[in-house]
């Protein structure tokens, strides 16, 4: 197993409410290298990331906000994933909201590329994140990293992105909130779209499974990007997008020990936590729970009969 790098990026200019900076620090007050080493694994943790200063850069869509700012954290960000990748560690980027993923998919896209190798994405999300800094209604790049990934139009203020993951390679899992400009984009995108409905109706496990052997007959690496709002409020209180009907404590535990089992995760994000809503750090728990269960956090170490 690769060495774990913790990479800090306290990034809240992607949407509008205060909060997220305290992400990373949440993380590690909640344990998440102890939780990490003692499943054996090394960790290193590389520290927070600091945005440099910047000059103001304009956007034909007025609504889009701190622009020059994710412009900066997406370089900062691809740079870091990139080495920690390359010094064949495992990262996880401690947002801070969505919108670094704009780096550090860019980041694991830019390795992937180098070493000629398919990259594939598992978007565990309530939200699409399919906007353009031209369709954003709200003008929080947060619900943009998506398209940028798949190489839609209209990022031209961005660096362009390494290598677009073609559609086919992208998984939206866990999805229940689509504004309508990123509904009709994604009809036209052959995206595998796990939306709550499907997994009501299918279970979490299968589709996931699918995904999983394509990316294993690939060869490929696997870029997972977990945004809190994927678990249901009512477990994951401390997050700025709620949205009802998101996945249970199990149901997130499974999918994380699924990857696990798989062995395919290259990289990882852990995304829009935001302290402040929390309730007693519980959310923060859950988030590094989850990972555990991703690094290998099970109670049986060997096979067992169950009957
Ligand atoms: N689609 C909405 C927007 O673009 C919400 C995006 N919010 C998220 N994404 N939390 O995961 O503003
Ligand atoms: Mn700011
Ligand atoms: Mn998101
Ligand atoms: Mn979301």
């Amino acid at each position: 197993m690769p060495n774990t790098v913790l990479i800090g990026a306290p990034i809240d200019e992607g949407q509008r409410r205060p909060g997220c900076v305290m992400g990373p620090t949440a993380y590690r007050v909640a344990g998440l290298a102890q939780a990490i080493g003692d499943l054996g694994h090394g960790v290193e943790d590389w520290g927070d990331m600091v945005l440099p200063a910047v000059q103001a850069v304009s956007c034909p869509n007025p609504a889009v906000h701190h622009l020059a700012e994710l412009l900066a954290w997406t370089e900062i960000l691809a740079d870091k994933v990139d080495d920690a990748l390359s010094q064949g560690g495992l990262p996880i980027v401690l947002g801070g909201d969505h919108a670094l993923a704009l780096g550090s998919v860019s980041g694991a896209a830019r390795f992937a590329a180098r070493q000629d190798r398919p990259l594939f994405l598992l978007w565990l999300d309530a939200h699409s994140d399919f906007h353009t800094p031209l369709t954003t209604q709200s003008g929080n790049l947060h619900g943009t990293p998506v398209a940028y990934i798949a190489g839609r139009a209209g990022f031209e203020a961005f660096p362009p992105f390494p290598k677009p993951i073609p559609a086919e390679r992208i998984c939206l899992y866990g999805i229940r909130s689509v504004d309508p400009a990123e509904h009709a984009a994604l009809l036209k995108h052959d995206i595998a779209i796990n939306d709550m409905r499907v997994l009501d109706e299918r279970g979490i496990v299968a589709p996931l499974r699918e995904f999983l052997d394509m990316v294993r007959a690939a060869g490929g690496m696997l870029h997972v990007s977990l945004d809190v709002d994927f678990l249901d409020p009512s477990i994951a209180p401390a997050v700025g997008t709620t949205v009802p009907g998101g996945t249970t404590f199990r149901e997130a535990h499974l999918v994380m020990e699924l990857l696990h089992e798989s062995a395919l995760v290259t990289s990882l994000d852990l995304v829009e936590l935001n302290p402040f809503l929390d309730e007693r750090g519980r959310t923060a728990k859950l988030m590094v729970e989850l990972v555990g269960s991703l690094m290998g956090r099970k109670v049986f170490d060997r096979p067992t009969r169950s009957f």
